[in-house]
């Protein structure tokens, strides 16, 4: 018998190794990259697991420690993992949990189903698999069991009792540290990172506690997250620099069984919706606790729900005429902020990079729940219900209008898109990936700009006019704006719906302005546009800002060039001789020699590459800078890096 058990334990145990084997590998098949965001994914692997507890009803806080040397570690105050032997693998449940690949699945525990699950869902065994060490600590039975494992998942002894504690405290505690070897880019947490995610989850999980703590550094830094009505505070805090234009949140909770995969399984669905003053709509959906950045089925039955309930409401008070037709749902779109969180057993993610929810049955159910609760939210809200709706027919004629001027001026062979604006100075290579496009502000630098450039490949655009505010213009609007109007000629993918990036005339679009404050709102408007109408530009990478100098150091015969305050000094302590020091205050007083060598030739320049990791954030970024609440803008250019990061080299 004893024997029999060691043989089974001993066959399983090469089977685990080969597994986490696997994981070391090829680490980008389970955690997606093993650079910054491939290594905050661990982190998230085993809070979900925690979190997952909490959501069982089993413990109300969760603490996230930064330790020293990036160890992380998570405390939760569950049930605590149990310590007996797991029946299929006959190793500790520990051990399992953290040795055998997806061992939740695969050895389907039934009962109670596991909704929380990072981007790539794959278990605490990968952060095993990728770890120098980790530790777990099991409080449960009035006993502290503890168990090690080193050098990517090999246990350093089994499950062992080391000590006793209060019969009434209980709770599992881990702690790990990244493998140098597979992280090799970086082992730093990034504490802002996991702050906006640590808060992220708090809104998603509402009555859970969490705490964010670094001890790297002194004084330490400390965060707690907790929210009693969690989407409602979501909204809220998204909508923080926007003007509201009712104060009731709609919030709609219910769920709904369906057959998934043979099986009956209960689907929850919840949102909140909110109207603001403004035109562009943010529609932001998760399944559990994942942003289903590429929508899919929870998101249609959402937006079917919306429409028809307040077609019927536009009816029903004759805000819709009888010789009118239905609203669209780009009509009840406008101004909306809403957030929309379904908690499946079994989702199916699709699209580029799974961030669609695929399930069928989900539509119907969130259309259903939706639709009910929407209606009832504006019989018994009146004065919203009419807000909302007349809203939607502003829209709607807004819409109807402008597509009735688009057909006469098609019609007249005006407003075409195909052919280039005169003031671009074009590149003559019409290979797209080696071309890159400057938009330069104001005429004398784009005069420089012209000269300085390499023809073959830089294209030059200057732009003269005001660019709109498109954020907080009508959208039917924003077409009449020339500069607007050159620059997506000039792009060439069409914006939206029509966006396609197969037809973009440069690989890189450098936007290139003054380094004073008119400049940088420029700037902010050109990114804004950019985020909100070409935003596949931006995810993948292609809109840059040029940085021009600040300082020219002239010592003798020797030319330097300064792009902020600490090369300057560098430079300063590094020479010797009588300097004089220039600050540049605009393009425009360097010569076109100067503005090639310093901000153009890919030689010399530096090239900040305008990244969207979070897009709900850059969101809430573009909203504070284009609002008109002062206070918070004022805060955000004070760190202002943020959403402008990673160095094109
Ligand atoms: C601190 C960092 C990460 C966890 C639990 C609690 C239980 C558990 C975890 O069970 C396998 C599945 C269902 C029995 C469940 C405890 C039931 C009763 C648990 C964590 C076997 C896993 N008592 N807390 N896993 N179950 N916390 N925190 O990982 O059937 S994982």
């Amino acid at each position: 018998m004893e024997e029999n058990k060691v043989s089974h334990y001993s066959e399983s145990d090469i089977q685990v190794l080969e597994g986490l084997e696997a994981v070391r590998k090829r680490p980008g098949m389970y955690i997606g990259t093993t650079s910054k965001p491939g290594l905050h994914h661990l982190v998230w692997e085993i809070v979900d697991n925690a979190i997952d507890e909490a959501m069982a009803g089993f413990g109300k806080e969760i603490n996230i420690n930064i330790l020293k040397d990036n160890v992380i570690e998570v405390i939760d105050h569950g049930r605590g993992i149990p310590t007996g032997i797991h029946p299929k693998t006959g190793m500790s449940t520990v051990e399992t949990i953290y040795t055998i690949l997806h061992a939740g699945g695969k050895f389907g525990e039934g009962g109670g189903y596991k909704v929380s699950g990072g981007l790539h869902g794959v278990g605490a065994s990968v952060v095993n698999a990728l770890s120098e060490f980790l530790e777990v600590w099991v409080k449960r039975d009035g006993k502290l069991f503890y168990q090690k494992f080193v050098n990517g998942g090999h246990p350093d002894g089994h499950l062992k009792e080391i000590g006793t504690v209060d019969i009434n405290d209980t709770g599992t505690t881990v702690r790990f540290k990244a493998d140098a070897t597979i992280f090799e880019e970086t082992q730093e947490f990034d504490y802002d990172v996991l702050k906006e995610r640590t808060r992220q989850l708090a809104f998603l999980n509402e009555g859970i506690k969490l705490t964010l703590a670094d001890y790297r550094t002194e004084p330490n830094i400390h965060d707690e997250f907790l929210y009693e009505v969690g989407l409602e505070e979501y909204i809220k805090f998204i909508n923080e620099n926007k003007t509201p234009i009712h104060e009731h949140i709609i919030h709609v909770k219910g769920e709904d069984k369906a057959e998934v995969r043979g099986k009956e399984e209960t689907i929850a669905v919840e949102g909140v919706i909110q109207y603001n003053d403004g035109y562009m709509p943010n529609l932001y959906s998760f399944c559990n606790n994942i942003n289903t950045r590429e929508g899919g089925t929870h998101e249609e039955g959402f937006r079917l729900a919306l429409v028809r309930v307040i077609n019927n409401y536009a009816r029903e008070k004759k805000i819709l005429k009888d010789n009118d037709e239905n609203f669209q749902y780009d009509d009840v779109k406008e101004g909306m902020t809403a957030i929309i969180s379904i908690k499946h057993p079994d989702p199916q993610y699709e699209g580029q990079t799974k961030g669609k929810l695929g399930n069928s049955e989900v539509r119907r159910i969130t259309s259903a729940i939706f639709g009910e609760q929407i209606q009832r939210f504006l019989m018994e809200n009146p004065v919203e219900a009419k807000i909302i709706a007349e809203k939607a027919a502003l829209a709607n004629k807004a819409r109807l209008a402008a597509k009735r001027a688009r057909e006469q001026t098609r019609r007249k062979g005006v407003l075409d898109f195909s052919t280039l604006p005169g003031k671009l100075a074009d590149c003559s290579s019409k290979d797209a990936s080696l071309c890159e496009m400057f938009i330069v502000e104001g005429d004398s630098a784009g005069g420089s700009a012209k000269q300085g450039r390499v023809r073959e490949y830089q294209a030059i655009l200057p732009l003269r006019g005001k660019i709109i505010n498109v954020e907080k213009a009508n959208p039917h609007r924003v077409f009449e704006n020339a500069e607007i109007g050159t620059i997506i000629t000039a792009i060439g993918t069409g914006i939206h719906e029509e966006f396609d990036i197969s037809k973009l005339r440069y690989n890189k679009i450098i936007i290139m302005t003054d380094a004073d404050v008119d400049g940088s709102h420029i700037r902010i408007l050109l990114l804004t546009f950019f985020y909100r109408y070409m935003q596949p530009l931006v995810e993948q990478g292609h809109i840059y800002i040029a940085q021009p100098p600040l300082y020219k150091v002239e010592c003798g015969k020797t030319v330097e060039y300064a792009y902020n305050d600490a090369q300057l000094e560098e430079i300063r302590s590094r020479l010797t001789g009588k300097l004089s020091i220039q600050r540049y205050k605009g393009l425009g007083e360097m010569d076109y020699q100067q503005l090639s060598e310093t901000t153009m030739d890919p030689a010399y320049r530096t090239l900040l590459r305008v990244t969207m990791d979070d897009a709900i954030e850059a969101d809430r970024i573009f909203d504070m800078l284009m609002g008109e609440k002062v206070e918070p803008r004022k805060q955000y250019i004070l760190d202002n890096a943020k959403f402008v990061t990673n160095l094109d080299i």
